[in-house]
């Protein structure tokens, strides 16, 4: 399958992040990515560098005064301090409920609260051109498909499911599963459909196409009661306006196994084929792996293969995008799995 792998990864390579109120090394880090690289070169796939540019693409997902702060964060919090280009900043203050998110203010780490969802999201000097790249790589990869490509595997990072219209979140900043339906569709697909199989539920991608009928966004995820981002993926979130009835959700608790997710995969496919949908998104998060730190789902490495095979059976040529997945060392084998059944 032709594949893409940035060449950037060190630039986007934050030292810490906060987890219970300490600061712990990044899960989400580029280590990720060569594992992935490693496995694609070892089952022999075609690895390219993204070429294709998602200006115009991103400008429909995402908005202007989002990504004029993206990517001119680091030159602005270096020129309140040159010391700061040895710190890594973090938000600690919000709009929310009652607080305006309308005026963009002046203070640095406002504007950061501002476009951010968590405090769990670090940038440092290299994201934009890593994130910029990653974005490029979905595009091109929509373009392939508008070529007559079935498969396209987008094995690039930070992820990007959390990101929203004007916010960045959970190591997410641009929204690349979002970005390749756009462009499918600029591209004269009719309808596209995105599932989402990270263990973590894709507000950001819902957001974008939730009063959309011609993206049908679908979501098997942990509980958002209990689990991150918490605050959306509930199932009676069914879409708005003429987007009603174009989101489907399918939380399920901490501790699903196997058989009861791939039950959940059976309703999503169902729902995808009633779409009649031209071309398939897959965010692929990995980390509903049994081995996974930080999320809570029991998917086997064999169950990857499974996951290809099902989804090679609704017959659509699809982008896979990766998106989370942080038991890095069994990341590559988990991810080439799903791409290997599905060809
Ligand atoms: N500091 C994705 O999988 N933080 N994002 C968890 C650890 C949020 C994960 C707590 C996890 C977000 C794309
Ligand atoms: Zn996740």
């Amino acid at each position: 399958m032709i594949t893409f792998f940035g060449n950037l990864h060190e630039g986007h390579a934050p030292a810490s992040e906060f987890y219970r109120g300490e600061l712990v090394p990044c899960f989400e880090k580029p280590a990720r990515a060569h594992y992935v690289q490693a496995q694609l070169a070892l089952q022999g796939h075609d690895v390219r560098t993204p070429a294709a540019d998602s200006r115009a693409v991103l400008a429909r997902i995402h908005t202007p005064r989002y990504l004029q702060f993206l990517e001119t964060a680091w030159q602005q919090w270096v020129a309140l301090d040159t010391a700061n280009a040895a710190v890594q900043p973090f938000p600690s203050v919000w709009p929310v409920r009652g607080l305006r998110s309308d005026v963009e203010p002046v203070n640095f780490i406002a504007k950061l609260g501002l476009y951010s969802m968590d405090n769990g999201t670090p940038l440092v000097e290299g994201t934009w051109r890593v994130v910029k790249q990653a974005a490029d790589a979905a595009a091109h990869a929509a373009q392939l498909l508008g070529q007559g490509e079935r498969g396209v595997f987008c094995a690039t990072r930070p992820p990007g499911h959390h990101a929203g219209a004007d916010f960045m979140g959970g190591y997410c900043f641009l929204n690349n599963a979002a970005v390749a339906a756009q462009a499918l569709r600029d591209g004269g697909c009719e309808r596209v459909a995105i599932l989402d199989v990270d263990f973590h539920h894709g507000n950001g991608t819902q957001e974008i196409f939730y009063d959309r009928a011609d993206v049908l966004f679908v979501s098997l995820h942990g509980d958002p009661l209990t689990e991150y981002p918490f605050y959306l993926g509930h199932a009676d979130e069914r879409g708005h306006g003429a987007g009603e009835g174009f989101n489907l959700n399918l939380p399920m608790p901490a501790g699903t196994p196997a058989d009861r997710w791939f039950a959940a995969l059976e309703v999503a496919c169902e729902r995808i084929v009633r779409h009649r949908a031209d071309a398939l998104v897959v965010s692929l998060g990995l980390d509903t792996f049994e081995g996974d730190p930080i999320s809570k789902f029991k998917l086997s490495t064999a169950d990857y293969s499974r996951l290809g095979e099902r989804l090679k059976r609704l017959g659509l040529p699809a982008v896979f995008i990766l998106e989370g997945g942080y038991a890095a060392a069994e990341l590559g084998v988990n991810a080439v799995n799903v791409i290997d059944a599905f060809e």
